[in-house]
């Protein structure tokens, strides 16, 4: 009896080293220490032994028993390292290697890519970049702008209230965002606040319920309105070239006193009229003004010391007359067939 365990032993020793696969080793482990295994047929026999014999031969069976697990999961640990080894011999990827030719490769949405342009522009000018929330609070975007709560000027700008949260508003404009700049960076003040609008709209080829905008203040002691017209020139010829002229006619906005309307002469037919112009040779592309001595109040600016100017561009309009969309409504349809041409 002692024999044959010490055999079982030896006949797992010698086998577990020549099987190097997971599902093998379990095989052969259950066919030697399995419920109806080898080292269970041998122990049925002990019930024949006397009470002495019986003992000793238990305890080399557990002895076998051990051996027998121990090799096993020794020999386990051996097949998952030599498994993982070959699993990164043949899945391994090269991380740096370039996509395929086959994937298309994305670019810039054009408002974006003329945001961008926008942005180097008046950071070159030593204004800072500025952001503000598009869920907006009715005091930002109407009462600290000097349009107070029965103030008509309010039904111009058609705005989504929203349902549950009272005094909360898409914000129908980036003016908003010269209140928190004054608030938040206090003077002298140089900022510009490009993003998103919302207005509900009957859209059309010219309105979009969802529209971009650039906001640009500054307020310093001494700022006057020759100043607002320098910059908005600089702006100009930049979007559209040197020779470019403006034109500023007198517009109502509650936030500035004065305030304008600006206008760009048409780059198409250089002021001489056509179809893009409507033949009147000038492009309306901004709101502008000097900042109501109220809206400065409102950012904790004294208007006896500082005063400053602002400015709005309809950012998807700029967009439009670069490229010649003839429809607003194709820039946020997400359709690639219009998209991959910019
Ligand atoms: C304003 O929104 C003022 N906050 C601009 C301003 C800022 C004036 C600072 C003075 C000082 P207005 O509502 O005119 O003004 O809009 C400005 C521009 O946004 C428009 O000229 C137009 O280009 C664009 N815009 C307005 N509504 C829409 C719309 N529904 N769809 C697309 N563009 C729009």
């Amino acid at each position: 009896m002692k024999k044959r365990l010490e055999q079982l032993k030896q006949d797992f020793i010698d086998l577990v080293g020549k099987v190097t696969d997971r599902d093998a080793l379990e095989a052969l482990k259950s066919e030697f220490l399995g419920r109806h295994g080898k080292l269970s047929a041998a122990m049925k026999e002990m019930a024949g032994l006397v009470e002495s014999e019986r003992k000793v031969i238990g305890e080399l069976a557990n002895d076998v028993k051990k051996t027998i697990e121990e090799a096993y999961g020794e020999a386990v640990g051996k097949a998952s390292k030599a498994s993982r080894a070959s699993m990164a011999q043949s899945e391994w990827i090269d991380v740096t290697q370039p996509a395929l030719g086959s994937m298309p490769r994305g670019h810039l949405h054009p408002v974006t890519q003329v945001r961008e342009d926008l942005e180097n522009l008046f950071t070159s000018m030593g204004f800072a970049v500025l952001d503000g929330p598009e869920l907006e609070s009715d005091y930002y975007n109407f009462t600290a702008l000097n349009i107070p709560p029965t103030h008509p000027a309010r039904d111009i700008q058609d705005t989504f209230y929203v349902a549950g949260h009272p005094g909360t508003v898409m914000r129908t404009h980036t003016s908003p965002v010269q209140i928190r700049g004054m608030r938040e960076f206090g003077v002298p003040l140089r900022m510009i606040a490009p993003g998103r609008c919302f207005r509900n709209e009957a859209t059309d080829v010219r309105h979009e319920h969802t529209f971009h905008q650039i906001e640009g203040v500054v307020v310093d002691r001494g700022i006057s309105f020759a100043h607002m017209k320098g910059v908005l020139e600089a702006v100009a010829h930049s979007l559209y070239g040197k020779d470019t002229k403006i034109r500023l006619r007198p517009k109502f906005y509650p936030f500035v006193e004065p305030g304008v309307n600006g206008e760009v002469t048409c780059y198409l037919c250089t002021g001489k009229g056509c179809r893009l112009c409507k033949k009147s040779g000038w492009l309306e592309i901004f709101g502008a003004g000097m900042v109501h001595p109220n809206v400065l109040k409102e950012g904790g600016v004294d208007p006896d010391v500082y005063s400053g100017f602002a400015f709005g561009f309809g950012l998807t309009r700029l967009v439009m007359l670069k490229y010649g969309i003839d429809d607003i409504r194709h820039l946020e349809s997400g359709d690639l067939r219009f998209l991959k041409q910019f």
